[in-house]
């Protein structure tokens, strides 16, 4: 039977998980198989190592990691996986998500995280399927599908204020 692409979302905590809904949503509309686990690199940094080292025998295909403030958990995931790993930088209390993006995105060269915007949900989803583009041809052409849609919703938009301020 062939592979279905799968995801792997990982958070440092639960709390989390609000932002994270857009994402799952999102690969789920693609037919993405997505698997969610809470996993820090803080509190249990075991078995952050032990889900990382395993994602490729488990047949995951690329690792969305969201964390908060000091978020370590995509650069350790990446430490421990060849596979691609998103980065998705949780908007904290205190430092508004600063803490967070800087804490993902500023990688030492040899180990990539791929890092979109503090609460990029959907980006990361996103940015996930457009990877598994290759492997998966029918990914690539939902893609081009979801590309000319929201064209279209933007033409749309167009059509509609320029017909309400028409002669304004
Ligand atoms: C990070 O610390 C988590 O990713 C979360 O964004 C933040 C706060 O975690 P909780 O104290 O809400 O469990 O590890």
């Amino acid at each position: 039977m062939a592979k279905t692409p799968k995801v792997s979302i990982v958070m440092g905590s639960d709390s989390d998980m609000p932002v994270l809904e857009t994402c799952l949503s999102t690969l789920k509309k693609f037919g993405v198989e997505v698997e969610v686990r809470v996993c820090s690199a803080h509190r249990t940094p075991d078995k952050a190592a032990a889900f990382a080292r395993g994602a490729e025998a488990d047949g995951v295909d690329v690792i969305i990691a969201a964390a908060g403030k000091a978020a370590h958990l995509p650069g350790v995931l990446a430490a421990f996986t060849v596979l691609p790993v998103i980065g998705l930088p949780i908007q904290s209390s205190t430092l508004d998500g600063l803490d967070s993006l800087l804490s993902i995105v500023q990688m030492p060269s040899g180990v990539p995280v791929a890092t979109v915007a503090i609460n990029g949900s959907e980006n990361a989803a996103l940015l996930a399927v457009q990877m598994m583009g290759g492997t998966y041809p029918e990914l690539r052409l939902r893609m081009h599908a979801y590309k000319r849609e929201m064209a279209e919703a933007v033409e749309t938009k167009d059509r509609n204020l320029q017909e309400k301020w028409k002669g304004m």
